[in-house]
């Protein structure tokens, strides 16, 4: 059984493995790679943390196309490096959670080969085969890459449903011999010592019976289908059987989120209920979506501080009672906060970075860290199509060109919003190359390295690094951060960003300013005489003297009281 909630306390930092140490100058990120920088997490006190995909993958989505669970992939290390970085993170005093992605494998793994060998294998049922529809695809759904979300096998004559690229085919969840598999997978990670999964997409595993059209969408031959595929029928009986079958019989303190595009609240609450027994959070991306147009996620609209507010407080609201929620600014899928909803500016660049931090962690939640979130590592300066290697963003250009649409429009939507503005090499010091690797990169490292990097930050006392680490650390200590109910403050204010979180005991105050013209706010007497926990410029007093607060550009400052 997975004991008592302790993830409720700690803070995870994901690795992306391609991108954060490279040992061998090939280039790439490697396990051992990551071994040498493990002081360096513990330093910033993270508690656990998650490696992206480092299995045996052809690399065609950057390791979330799987072709063997069971071995890692030569281009990270073998497995005994993998049990010497397991054994590191151990000895720190840390946790590892691994990246599950079963939905779909890569159309090399074994089960799919054998799947596709012929219409009457008994693998055949493991993936998600139809006949053509008048001589088409079995229906119209779009994949989330772009074109169908079908390919056919010309070899058998029929089609195979893929939702993300045609060369990560889905796994039938249907069938049971496919989720007794993926259990053993399951149970083999666990028995080697990992402390849980990161589980991709793992609300897509249960599509609508019979698999039935998308609204069409005007103009397009193929429609957005995620209400048929996200949340599907099964999807909580499935959770519920893996949870039984994977963790029922272990004793050990696990961790378990699942990446879920489209889930809402509601849904989140049943996923994350206890007493249902299904996952510990989600990854949900509500928050991710409201600079973006609805039909075209490149279509970069801007930020309205009002709505990201709004979202945010709506899930805190939402699974206050029952559930928990996951806390995240960054992965690799996303552009970079402070450039995203921050202000990059070399003025504004390190107290927004902060800021923004401190709204996130300040809230009710687990906490997640993406690699060089905590340097305020900021978007690459993406200019022409060469420059994007993402397989989303290069299939993106191609359907905007076979449309006849405008290349300049679509480059600049991707420049603020491409998933390798995430994936560009850590920033270790002001190196060539940035400390990333002696090789050359497998993309190219941001050029403000030379004054953006780790070295500059991790022994300065007012640097992003240090504020990431306090907040950790507060989140370690402060029991009203981790349980305090949450309650949001001047809603609708466009600019300033604040909310209470309260005990019985202790009450805590959350106020940032979040552009750059200061601003004067007054928080209530019931405020002063509060106690400055941690800020991000250096003169606020350490005692609130008056109600009436003056914040500077991006000023953010958690204060805490008793109550009387
Ligand atoms: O992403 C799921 C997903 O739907 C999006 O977040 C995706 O990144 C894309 O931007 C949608 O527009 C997960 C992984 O995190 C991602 O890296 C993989 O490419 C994807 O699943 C397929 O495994």
């Amino acid at each position: 059984m997975t004991s008592a909630a302790w993830w409720k306390s700690a803070v995870v930092y994901q690795i992306y493995p391609r991108s954060f140490v490279d040992s061998n100058g090939d280039g790439m990120g490697d396990l051992v790679g990551i071994l040498a920088r493990l002081d360096y997490l513990r330093k910033l006190g993270v508690d656990v943390i998650w490696l992206s995909p480092v299995y045996r993958s052809p690399q065609a989505d950057n390791g979330y196309d799987i072709s063997d669970y069971l071995d890692i992939d030569p281009m990270f290390g073998t497995l005994a490096d993998f049990d010497t970085l397991l054994a590191g993170v151990h000895e720190r005093g840390m946790k590892l959670v691994m990246d599950l992605v079963v939905n779909h494998t890569s159309d090399e793994h074994p089960w799919f080969v054998e799947s596709r060998s012929s219409r009457n294998h008994p693998k055949r049922d493991w993936y998600v085969w139809r006949e053509p529809r008048d001589g088409r695809e079995p229906n119209n759904w779009a994949s989330v890459f772009g074109g169908s979300a079908w390919e056919l096998d010309e070899a058998t004559g029929e089609y195979y449903l893929h939702l993300f690229d045609r060369r990560q085919p889905d796994l039938n969840w249907e069938n049971p011999e496919v989720r007794r598999a993926v259990h053993e997978v399951m149970g083999w990670w666990l028995d080697r010592g990992v402390d849980g999964f990161r589980m991709d997409v793992i609300n897509f595993i249960s599509k609508a019976d019979g698999l039935p059209d998308a609204a069409p969408q005007p103009g397009r031959t193929f429609a957005s289908a995620i209400d048929l595929f996200a949340n599907g029928p099964h999807v909580h009986d499935y959770l519920a059987e893996m949870n039984c079958e994977v963790f029922g019989s272990r004793d050990g303190e696990f961790l378990t989120v699942g990446e879920m595009p489209a889930v809402t609240p509601e849904q989140a609450r049943l996923y994350t209920d206890p007493a249902r027994g299904e996952l510990d959070m989600v990854f949900q991306f509500e928050h991710m979506s409201v600079d973006q147009s609805p039909s075209d996620k490149f279509d970069y609209i801007g930020l309205d501080l009002v709505v990201l507010k709004r979202s945010l407080h709506r899930w805190q609201a939402a699974l206050a009672e029952t559930g928990w929620n996951s806390l995240y600014w960054n992965n690799h899928d996303q552009p970079r906060v402070v450039s995203r909803f921050g202000d990059d500016h070399p003025d504004h660049w390190a107290a927004s970075a902060k800021a923004l931090a401190t709204v996130l962690h300040g809230m009710r939640g687990t906490p997640f860290v993406y690699q060089g979130e905590e340097l305020g590592m900021t978007n690459y300066p993406f200019r022409t199509a060469e420059d994007h290697k993402d397989i989303e963003a290069v299939n993106y250009l191609r359907n905007v060109l076979e449309l006849g649409n405008d290349e300049a429009v679509a480059l600049a939507g991707m420049a603020e919003i491409s998933r390798d503005n995430a994936r560009t090499p850590m920033q270790w010091n002001a190196d060539r190359n940035a400390g990333f690797s002696d090789g050359d990169p497998w993309l190219p490292v941001n050029p403000n390295h030379v004054w953006l990097n780790a070295e500059n930050q991790v022994d300065s006392a007012d640097s992003v690094f240090a504020h990431y680490r306090a907040l950790i650390r507060l989140r370690h200590e402060s029991a009203v951060l981790v349980d305090g109910d949450f309650t949001p403050l001047m809603a609708e204010d466009p600019q300033i960003w604040a909310y209470t979180r309260t005990t019985p005991a202790m009450r805590i105050l959350v106020i940032a300013n979040c552009g750059r013209d200061r601003r004067t706010v007054d928080v209530g007497r019931e405020w002063t005489a509060a106690e400055l926990l941690l800020g991000n410029m250096p003169d606020t007093p350490v005692t609130m003297l008056s109600s009436c607060l003056e914040l500077a550009g991006w000023d953010a400052r958690i204060y805490s009281a008793h109550v009387t």
